[in-house]
C-alpha cells in the first residue's frame, strides 16, 4: 500500500480534552489520555499537541513509503528519527507515534480488505476476558467525598466475551441501584461517596458472576512516606499489610497499582496468588516490565498503546509477557474517543484481558467491536464446519 495522503488535526475526548486524530489515505485514528497519568509514561507529544499536528500536515516524506506489513511500520518509525532527528520515534510524543500508526495500519487493511487485527495476526482465536469498571472514585472521581480507590472492576466468568459484556452490564446496573447511583464518572463507573470496603461488600454480592477487582492507581494517594485516606495515613508496611487483607477478605481477583509507581521492591510483598497488575509502575516500558519481572513485583500488566507509542514496542511486550507467563491487560484512558482499534489490538495481540469500561459510548463501542469480531469469527467456523453442507 502506498500512503498517498497524511493529515491530522485535533479532537476532543470523552471528557471534552483536546486529543489527535490522524488520517493516511482517508482512515482515522485517534489516541486517547489518561487523567491518573504515570510518571514514567511517554510524554504524550513532541513539545505540543498543536506542534504534532503541524507537523504530521507538513511530513511529505511519508507519502514515499510503501508499507506491506505490519513490520513495515519500522519504515514509518525510521522516517520520524530521520527526519525530526531523534534518537527513538516514540520522542515524537507517544499520541502522535500511537495515531499515526494505528491509522496506517488502518489504511492497509482497507487497501487489503481485511481486518485491522488479521493485518497484525490473522491466526488470533482467543478472546480477552473483560475487566469492567463497574464504580469509580479517585481523581476519576468529582465527588467531594469519593473512595480512595480509583477503580472497582468485575470480571465476569460467561464462556463468550458477548456473554461477558451482557453479565457485567447487568451487574453494574443492579450495583448501581444498592448505590443510589445518580451519576457516572469519567469512565462511565458509578460516582459515589460510599467508603471502599462497603463498595466491595457491595459488588460482593455477585461473587457468583463476576471476580472482583480494583486498581488502587497508589500513586495518586502516596504522598511524603505515606498513603492517604482521608485523615487517615498509612506507612508502606501499613499499606501492604491492608491490601494483602483486601485480597483475603473480599476474594480479590485482581489488584492494579496497590503500591505507588517506585516502589518495585514493595509490590514484591504483595501476595502473588491472584493477579497483580503493574500500571504507573510498568507504564507500558519494556524496560521498566522487565525490571518488575526480574523483582518478582507483578505477574500481570497493562498495557495502553497511548503510553508507548510504538505498535512495535507493544508487540515485543506482548512476545515478552507470553514468553514469561505475565498475565496481559490491554487498557483504554479516563479520556477516550471513539476509536475502536483497541478492540483489534486486544485481539491481534492475544491479551488475556482487556479493560475498556461498561457503559457510555465511548467505552461501549470497544466492546461492540469485540463482540463483532467474536460473532464473524463464529460465522467463519460455522462455514468451514457447517452441517448444512
Ligand atoms: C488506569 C487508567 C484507565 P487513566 O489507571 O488504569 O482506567 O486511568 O487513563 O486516568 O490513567
Ligand atoms: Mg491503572
Amino acid at each position: 500500500m502506498q500512503i498517498k495522503e497524511v493529515s491530522a488535526r485535533k479532537i476532543k475526548d470523552s471528557r471534552d480534552e483536546w486529543t489527535i486524530e490522524v488520517s493516511v489515505n482517508g482512515c482515522k485514528a485517534s489516541s486517547p489520555s489518561g487523567t491518573s497519568t504515570g510518571k514514567y509514561e511517554t510524554p504524550s507529544y513532541f513539545k505540543s499537541l498543536d506542534n504534532n499536528i503541524k507537523l504530521i500536515n507538513n511530513f511529505k516524506e511519508l507519502k514515499t513509503l510503501e508499507i506491506n506489513s505490519f513490520s513495515d511500520l519500522s519504515k514509518v518509525e525510521n522516517l520520524v528519527k530521520k527526519k525530526f532527528k531523534l534518537k527513538d520515534a516514540k520522542q515524537f510524543g507517544a499520541n502522535a507515534l500511537f495515531a499515526l500508526e494505528s491509522a496506517v495500519l488502518k489504511a492497509l487493511a482497507r487497501e487489503e480488505c481485511r481486518e485491522l487485527w488479521e493485518v497484525i495476526n490473522p491466526r488470533a482465536y482467543h478472546f480477552p476476558i473483560p475487566v469492567g469498571n463497574a464504580v469509580g472514585g479517585g481523581l476519576h472521581s468529582k465527588e467531594k467525598h469519593h473512595p480512595a480507590f480509583q477503580e472497582f472492576l468485575l470480571i465476569p466468568k460467561e464462556a463468550s466475551f458477548c456473554g461477558n459484556v451482557i453479565a457485567m452490564t447487568e451487574i453494574q446496573k443492579a450495583i448501581g441501584i444498592i448505590l443510589n447511583g445518580k451519576r457516572k464518572d469519567q469512565e462511565g463507573a458509578w460516582e459515589t461517596s460510599f467508603y471502599d470496603e462497603q463498595i466491595l461488600s457491595i459488588m460482593d454480592k455477585f461473587k457468583k458472576k463476576a471476580h472482583l477487582g480494583i486498581d488502587i492507581a497508589a500513586s495518586t494517594i502516596y504522598d511524603n512516606g505515606y498513603y492517604h485516606y482521608g485523615k487517615l495515613k498509612f506507612s508502606i508496611s501499613k499499606q501492604i499489610k491492608y491490601v494483602n487483607h483486601l485480597i483475603d477478605r473480599y476474594h480479590l481477583l485482581y489488584v492494579e497499582d496497590p503500591l505507588q509507581e517506585e516502589d518495585f521492591q514493595g509490590f514484591k510483598s504483595i501476595k502473588k496468588s491472584h493477579l497483580i497488575v503493574g500500571d504507573d509502575l510498568t507504564a507500558t516500558n519494556i524496560e521498566r516490565l522487565k525490571k518488575a519481572f526480574s523483582m518478582n513485583s507483578i505477574n500481570a500488566v497493562i498495557i495502553k498503546p497511548n503510553q508507548n507509542g510504538s505498535l512495535l514496542d507493544l508487540k515485543e511486550i506482548f512476545e515478552f509477557c507470553k514468553k514469561k507467563g505475565i498475565h496481559t491487560i490491554m487498557s483504554h484512558r479516563a479520556g477516550e474517543t471513539l476509536d475502536t482499534s483497541l478492540a483489534d489490538y486486544a485481539f491481534a495481540f492475544q491479551a488475556d484481558y482487556i479493560k475498556c469500561g461498561i457503559s457510555t459510548k465511548w467505552r461501549k463501542v470497544k466492546l461492540k467491536r469485540l463482540i463483532e469480531i467474536e460473532k464473524g469469527i463464529a460465522g467463519k467456523m460455522f462455514e468451514k464446519t457447517s452441517i448444512l453442507d
